[in-house]
């Protein structure tokens, strides 16, 4: 696809239990499609401890670490991949602030973000970097069965 001066690039992004039961899964999707980005892999998913515990390694030692990994697994996930120019920023900042009273009106979890939700119940993670977007889709996908690699045929408006 047109990537202009940003690299074409994937990246992991996962609709949480609370985003899922809240029935935002539609709504996410619709923000990443009008941004242009590509859909390579999509499923539902009920997470098991290991793979919610390998997902948040790096958080392993912070005191809610356990309450994370419990609410990942507390009802079933959304995983995507999705293509696009410099997508790994990009997702970032459609996303917003990790705690939801403190992301921008117009973020995903300053839009649907609950008031009364505590700071972890945050609606979608995406990754953080492109490492830690290779690893995280290397962790929820099974490998690229699971993906297709397809290019849409759309004529860039420029
Ligand atoms: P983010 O990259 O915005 O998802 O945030 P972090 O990687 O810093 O944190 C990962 C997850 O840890 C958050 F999505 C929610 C959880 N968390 C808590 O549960 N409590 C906290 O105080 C901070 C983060």
């Amino acid at each position: 696809i047109f990537a202009g001066r940003f690299e074409t690039e994937r990246t992991y992004i996962m609709i949480k239990p609370d985003g899922v039961q809240r029935g935002y899964v539609g709504e996410i999707i619709a923000r990443f499609e009008r941004k242009g980005n590509v859909l390579k892999g999509l499923k539902t998913f009920q997470c098991p401890k290991a793979v919610a515990e390998e997902h948040y390694q790096d958080l392993s030692e912070k005191p809610f670490f356990g309450d994370l990994v419990e609410y990942i697994c507390s009802g079933p996930v959304v995983c995507m991949v999705w293509e696009g120019p410099g997508v790994v920023k990009s997702a970032r900042k459609m996303i917003g602030a990790t705690n939801p009273l403190e992301s921008e009106p117009g973020t995903i979890r300053g839009d649907l973000g609950a008031f009364y939700a505590l700071v972890g119940r945050n609606v979608i993670h995406g990754s953080d970097s492109n490492e830690s977007a290779e690893r995280e889709i290397a962790l929820w996908f099974g490998g690229d069965d699971e993906l297709v690699d397809w290019t849409p045929t759309i004529t860039p408006w420029t």
